[in-house]
């Protein structure tokens, strides 16, 4: 059995990153990895389309300025293979695959409360311990599949957003359905519409999606590269990890309508997720959110020609930025399409799949493909896939009722385990890069503590936890966040429980808590 200072879960932008700073410090890593390569996220989710929705300039790693200056990003928002073959690069630059074992998932965590170690199992039967564990495993990254009856009677083919074959897929001239309408199918939909013989969309929830105005990156590059530091600084310090002109924005309450419209149009021609940063307090007034909701409605029926298709793609039953906002380029205008057509499942619930398609309604849809772009277990998923055991109950049983964390970063009684943008944390809420980097820089900090401190355990105190808790859930009862039937509330899983997983008081709120308590001598954590 082999045993290492520190294993890492996942090889994503995460566990790499987490591999390249512990190396940096001298310990020994390990990290392992269940996908063919690095990558995470960007290896699995290759559908058409696939594109990160937050500015190249922003999602990216931070901490060498070399490898700022010298890759290229070609568009304002990248794609999927753009930012695969970044991760891919990372990796060889920093000659991180040497320890990273690929096709392998680990499957169980056992902890030693006397020798103060875990036991990892993985898939292929092999246990190693390790001191400390880092599960940078992500949150989205649990696929969620739910049940359709009479799926496996479907004789044409079946793809997953999140699990894309990575042979590629040739759409053009099929009749494709296409389940669900968040990110990856709105991608998909948008993608595929113009070679595929006819495509019909079927949509549980409609979503709010700000145009991308994507293009050429170029000049924009340029010019941050020019001062790359202080941009970074400003993106660490701000609500989201990424820059949105926070320092001019003011409140809806306090503007004119006037005013508050142009601001509003401003924001829309701007494109992408900084929209529900139009005013300070869209995201917590009722009203000030109706303004911001209802704008984007309006754009909505504008673009889209039949009004009772309009209507359907027009969200009304929950606020704008509540439930994760999707960034577009064409979605909308899709539905003008001849090939193109909507179901909306409330009025006509998907009853069964059979042989030759979607039964819906009263109406049997005969497609050649079923695309699920249904989503995922979000944010606890892959963590409670794993059978996480410490003092006699598992991670899985502490968190039936919903996660438990201090700082989204340790649970109490799970000794040396950390979670990279875990529960609690701004994570999904923000640009993952920033709140990744920095959670990396806080874990290697700790555990250098420990080291130069001859310590050799750090877990939480359950009345620091308990009050971190009580707080993530006040701070999200002060926002709209809460109201609707989102992933960030477990919502789409059933069975799940109910309860509103990021901390929405903001990355630089968070970065500045989460500094003071590793000042204060790990404030709230117990080391022995
Ligand atoms: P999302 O945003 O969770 O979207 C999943 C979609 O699938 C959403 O429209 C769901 O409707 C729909 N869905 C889920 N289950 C069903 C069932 N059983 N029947 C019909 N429709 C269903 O996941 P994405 O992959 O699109 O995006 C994930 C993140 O990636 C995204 O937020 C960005 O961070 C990037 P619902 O809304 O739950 O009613």
């Amino acid at each position: 059995m082999t045993h290492h200072d520190v294993i890492i879960i996942g090889a994503g932008f995460a566990g790499l990153y987490q591999l390249h700073r512990l190396r940096g410090l001298g310990f020994d890593v390990r990290v392992v990895e269940a996908g063919g390569d690095v990558g995470g996220t960007w290896y699995w989710n290759r559908y058409p389309g696939a594109r990160c929705d937050i500015e190249s300039i922003e999602y990216s790693y931070s901490f060498d300025p070399d490898l700022e200056q010298e890759w290229d990003w070609t568009e304002r928002y990248a794609s999927q293979s753009e930012i695969l073959a970044y991760a891919r690069h990372v990796a060889e630059r920093y000659d991180l695959r040497r320890d990273v074992v690929l096709n392998t998932r680990v499957e169980a965590l056992d902890w030693d409360d006397e020798a103060n170690r875990w036991t990892v199992t993985t898939d292929d039967g092999a246990t190693s311990t390790a001191r400390f564990v880092v599960a940078a495993t992500g949150c989205l990254s649990m696929p969620s599949k739910p049940e359709f009856p009479g799926r496996d009677e479907f004789r044409g083919e079946q793809y997953w957003t999140s699990s894309w074959p990575h042979e590629g897929v040739d759409l053009s001239g099929k009749r494709v359905a296409v389940i669900g309408t968040g990110s990856s199918g709105l991608q998909t939909i948008t993608a595929i519409g113009p070679d595929v013989a006819s495509m019909v969309v079927f949509q549980r929830t409609p979503s709010y999606a700000i145009p991308a105005r994507n293009g050429p990156v170029g000049e924009r590059l340029r010019e941050v590269r020019g001062h790359y530091p202080e941009f970074r600084e400003l993106s660490r310090m701000a609500k989201t990890g990424f820059q949105c002109g926070e320092e001019e924005t003011g409140w809806f309450v306090e503007t004119d309508r006037d005013t508050a419209d142009r601001e509003l149009e401003r924001r829309w021609l701007e494109g992408g997720l900084c929209y529900t940063q139009t005013f300070q307090d869209v995201l917590r007034d009722a009203e000030a959110n109706e303004a911001a909701s209802e704008y984007v409605r309006a754009r909505i029926r504008q673009k889209v020609d039949d009004p009772v298709t309009a209507a359907k793609l027009t969200p009304t039953s929950y606020p704008v930025g509540a439930k994760r906002m999707c960034v577009d380029t064409g979605y909308f205008e899709t539905f003008n399409r001849d090939n193109v057509s909507l179901v909306d499942i409330n009025e006509e619930p998907i009853r069964r799949i059979t042989e030759r398609g979607i039964v819906a309604g009263d109406t049997e849809y005969e497609v050649d493909v079923i695309v699920f772009a249904t989503g995922f277990d979000a944010m606890t998923g892959a963590l409670n896939a794993i059978d996480i055991r410490s003092g006699g109950t598992t991670l899985r049983e502490k968190w039936a009722t919903g996660p438990r964390t201090y700082l989204g970063l340790m649970s109490a009684g799970f000794p040396n385990l950390f979670t990279i943008t875990g529960p609690q944390s701004p994570s999904v809420l923000s640009n993952m890069m920033t709140s990744i980097e920095y959670h990396v820089d806080w874990i290697a900090n700790a555990l250098q503590h420990l080291r130069d401190h001859d310590l050799e355990r750090i877990e939480p105190d359950p009345a620091a936890e308990d009050n971190w808790v009580t707080t993530t859930n006040d701070v999200a009862d002060l926002t709209l966040m809460p109201r609707a039937a989102s992933w960030y509330m477990g919502a789409n899983i059933p069975g799940k429980q109910r309860v509103f997983m990021p901390f929405v008081g903001g990355v630089g709120t968070y970065k500045q808590y989460c500094d003071g308590i590793a000042i204060a001598h790990y404030h709230g954590f117990e080391l022995t």
